[in-house]
């Protein structure tokens, strides 16, 4: 066994129940405890196996083990970012940003609406499993929304990320069925707009 666990499930800002009517309980307690506890689970399980395939210049199987590593690391650190993007409706959730995001989002988009149009329209694009983001591009100093298949990071795509939205099945299955355009378009009045804004003051410092 490794010394120390490397993921750790992080506590939830809500309670499970605090997110409804856009997310019932039986979704946020099933997605946390089930799902991203899974990831973090695997992830763990398999940073000791990587540990002793070094031990042993196990080559191969150090190998092997990136796509594990990925795919469940990916998942845990997606999942932990995307909680932190969400607020009970009562506490201010979807009240869109008021600062210096609210004019990036002018700028880049045209206005906070038509950003809201073009990312639920990425959104429901996604094919399969993945995640919507927007994004900070450091480089070019711009916005942007993306996306990525499965538990793929935008970081790994040199971008910095300020707001997440899980687009697989299990985040909306139970509630919305297959209707993901619905599941998009009610979970913005759950973003944590504070927080994203907040993740812009510091990308641009
Ligand atoms: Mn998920």
């Amino acid at each position: 066994m490794a010394e120390k666990e490397i993921a750790v499930l992080p506590q939830l800002s809500f309670g499970y129940k605090d997110l409804e009517p856009i997310l019932s309980q039986e979704i946020v307690e099933l997605h946390y405890l089930k799902h991203h506890a899974g990831y973090v689970k695997k992830f763990n399980e398999a940073v000791v196996q990587w540990h002793e395939a070094e031990k042993k210049g196990d080559t191969a199987k150090l190998v092997d083990l990136q796509s594990a590593l990925q795919f469940n690391g990916g998942g845990h650190l997606n999942h932990s970012f995307f909680w932190e993007c969400l607020v009970p409706k009562n506490k201010g959730g979807g009240e869109g940003p008021k600062g210096i995001l609210k004019k990036a989002l002018e700028r880049d988009f045209g206005s906070f609406e038509k950003f809201l149009e073009y990312f639920h329209s990425l959104a429901n694009s996604i094919q399969g499993s993945g995640w919507c983001w927007l994004v900070f591009n450091k480089n070019s100093h711009h916005l942007g929304v993306t996306t990525t298949q499965n538990h793929g990071t935008v970081t790994a795509l040199g971008l910095t990320p300020l707001m997440v939205v899980d687009i697989w099945e299990h985040a909306y299955y139970l509630q919305y069925r297959n209707v993901r355009s619905d599941y998009v378009a009610a979970l913005s009045q759950i973003l944590n707009w504070d927080g994203i804004e907040k993740r812009y003051e510091k990308a641009l410092s």
